[in-house]
């Protein structure tokens, strides 16, 4: 099974220009407590470089691009994140990454938690090991 879940939302578009709405329970499949926004990110710049405990997020790149790596301790896969109508569910103990920023990237992901940074691993050795203790 793939590691990258996609998720694909309906544009509401018309001759005005574009609009996507995304609910809770309908379009982003848990309840949602905190939106954030990575942007500017500077050229040739790398993110992310952890894995969550108990965190599930919707990563959608509004405007531009980013390339997102997801690791579950096994596969490793990558995705492109280009389109403001697709996003990825990221859920369960994954380590991702982010590379590849377009300068215009603006990143939006949506969390099932409030930030607490005792949810972060962030060696990849104790990633391995948590993953591997099942
Ligand atoms: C993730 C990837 C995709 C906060 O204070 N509140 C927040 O909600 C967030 C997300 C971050 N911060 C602080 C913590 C750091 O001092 O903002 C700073 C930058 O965060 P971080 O280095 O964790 O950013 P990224 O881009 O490496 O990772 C972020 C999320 O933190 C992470 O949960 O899955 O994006």
């Amino acid at each position: 099974m793939s590691l990258i879940k996609v998720l694909n939302f309906k544009p509401l578009g018309d001759e005005r220009g574009d609009l996507v709405a995304l609910e809770e329970l309908v379009d982003i499949p848990f309840v949602m407590k905190r939106v954030y926004y990575v942007f500017r990110t500077e050229r040739g710049v790398s993110r992310g470089f952890h894995a969550h405990r108990n965190l599930k997020q919707v990563a959608v790149c509004v405007t531009g691009s980013c390339e997102f790596v997801l690791d579950d301790g096994e596969n490793r896969e990558t995705i492109t994140l280009d389109s403001s109508t697709k996003g990825i569910l990221i859920e369960g103990i994954v380590w991702r990454e982010m590379h590849n920023f377009s300068d215009d990237c603006v990143l939006m992901v949506i969390a099932s938690e409030h930030y607490d940074e005792a949810d972060y691993i962030r060696s990849y050795d104790d990633f391995l090991e948590i993953v591997n203790a099942g």
